[in-house]
């Protein structure tokens, strides 16, 4: 008898799944391969309900034979050992970032002279509806907040990228590529106070108040459902830190990263070429207790930046307050560097996880931007932040499109540089 072999993402079985796998049985026996949470995460979303509710509800579809676990995007493991006859998909993998997918089991398949079938993909009100109610419970605070912390558990290195407003969040959501053979996202979305700030035009001074923060976050939340890392500069007094703990955690963010730093806050980026002050070991110790006594769940998350090497006070005082923001209940430690060559932060991390092997660390390669996610991960780092990028990248291209249009007094020279119309006006989703 032939074997079938097709491989789910799904948390809800709905008409879509059902017509695959009846087309399935017309050939033979149905063997279904569920994706790990490791991997379904890294090209499509977070999963509503855990691996093996996903396993078992597979595993209860009469028409089902087996069920396997599929641990990797691509089908190389699973084809090498079950050499199926035919692998079967929804055609929506004929283009998109998973093309890559299917490329990769044709040519697999090509080797003994396994069948691709591919079956019109299921476009109904319920399938859409599914979809679109597993967004949305992913969205929600309860759900998004404690994301974060799990994706610490499954991810190597959690990356999060720079978002400013609705559409920067859209764009962290939704861009996955295909690069060499593999797919990869964004796990988490940072809200920079640089680029919150300089989207309205207002310098990185904490002058753009919380409830415009807040604003910013409300932006994010409506179009995305990744989680949230928040930049809550220096915290503020202790006094009004804990109403902000209460206020991010209420609207699902996972974490907010305070800086021990007093008195007027300047960009760390700026280093020692302006006034700024370091909070006392004592204080911003006592800053993170307070906030982690009024914290209503287990999973919101409050980390310590250090500035000691963006201050140039040394890596001993560096280690020094990381032991004590751990002490004082600080979630992660992010420690942060000017500098060009990854050196410090390494030794940082290397330092600091030879005595902490479990305390999750935030670095933030805007200067350090030679090195990559993988080598910052083999030193321990947990969470790789890109805190700028798209707010640098933005505002160049807007300029310059807008130095073009003076200098030839219409808009075609632009033309070629700029999203269709047509995409700009499909780019939101509706209702
Ligand atoms: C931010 O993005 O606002 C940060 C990181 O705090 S940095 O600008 O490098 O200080
Ligand atoms: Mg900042």
């Amino acid at each position: 008898m032939s074997t079938v072999y097709t491989c789910f993402t799904t948390d809800v079985i709905h008409e879509g799944h059902m017509n695959i796998i009846n087309e399935a049985k017309k050939y033979g026996e149905v063997i279904v391969g569920v994706l790990s949470d490791e991997a379904m995460v890294k090209f499509d979303r977070f999963p509503t309900i855990s691996f093996n509710e996903r396993f078992e509800m597979i595993k209860a579809i009469p028409e089902v034979d087996h069920v396997i676990v599929q641990s990797e995007i691509m089908y190389d493991e699973v084809i090498a050992e079950l050499k199926p006859d035919y692998v079967i998909h929804g055609d929506n993998w004929l283009s998109g970032p998973t093309k890559a997918i299917r490329d990769n089991v044709e040519k697999l398949l090509g080797e003994y002279g396994g069948k691709i079938i591919d079956v019109p993909y299921t476009f109904s009100e319920n399938v859409k509806h599914v979809d679109d109610k597993m967004k949305e419970k992913l969205a929600m605070p309860e759900f998004r907040r404690k994301r974060l912390r799990q994706l610490l558990k499954i991810r190597p290195v959690v990356k999060a990228i720079e978002v400013h407003s609705g559409l920067t969040g859209l764009i962290a959501e939704k861009t996955v590529v295909e690069h060499e053979g593999k797919l990869d996202q964004f796990d988490a979305m940072w809200i920079s106070s640089l680029c919150d700030s300089t989207a309205k035009g207002k310098p990185d001074i904490e002058l753009v108040d919380m409830t415009s923060r807040f604003r910013t976050i409300e932006d994010v939340t409506e179009v995305t459902t990744k989680p949230i890392i928040f930049d809550g500069d220096t915290g503020g007094l202790t006094e009004h830190f804990v109403y902000t703990v209460r206020s991010l955690e209420r609207m699902g963010v996972s974490a907010v990263i305070i800086e021990d730093k007093t008195g007027l806050k300047k960009n760390s980026l700026f280093g020692t070429e302006v006034k700024q002050t370091q909070d006392t070991i004592e204080n911003f110790s006592a800053k993170i207790a307070a906030g982690k006594k009024v914290q209503l769940t287990d999973d919101f998350m409050i980390i310590a930046r250090i500035e000691s090497l963006i201050l140039e006070q040394g890596m001993e005082d560096a280690l020094n307050r990381a032991r004590a923001f751990v002490k004082a209940g600080a979630d992660g430690i992010m420690i942060h560097s000017r500098k060009k060559d990854p050196a410090e932060i390494l030794e940082f991390c290397d330092k600091f996880r030879s005595e902490d092997k479990v305390t999750p660390i935030v670095v933030v390669p805007s200067s350090f931007n030679v090195i990559t996610e993988e080598e910052l991960g083999e030193h321990g780092a947990n969470i790789v932040i890109y805190a700028n990028q798209l707010t640098r990248s933005a505002f160049p291209a807007m300029e310059e499109t807008a130095k073009d249009i003076l200098r030839h007094h219409r808009a075609k020279e632009v033309d070629d540089r700029l999203m269709p119309i047509k995409e700009i006006i499909s780019l939101i989703d509706t209702l």
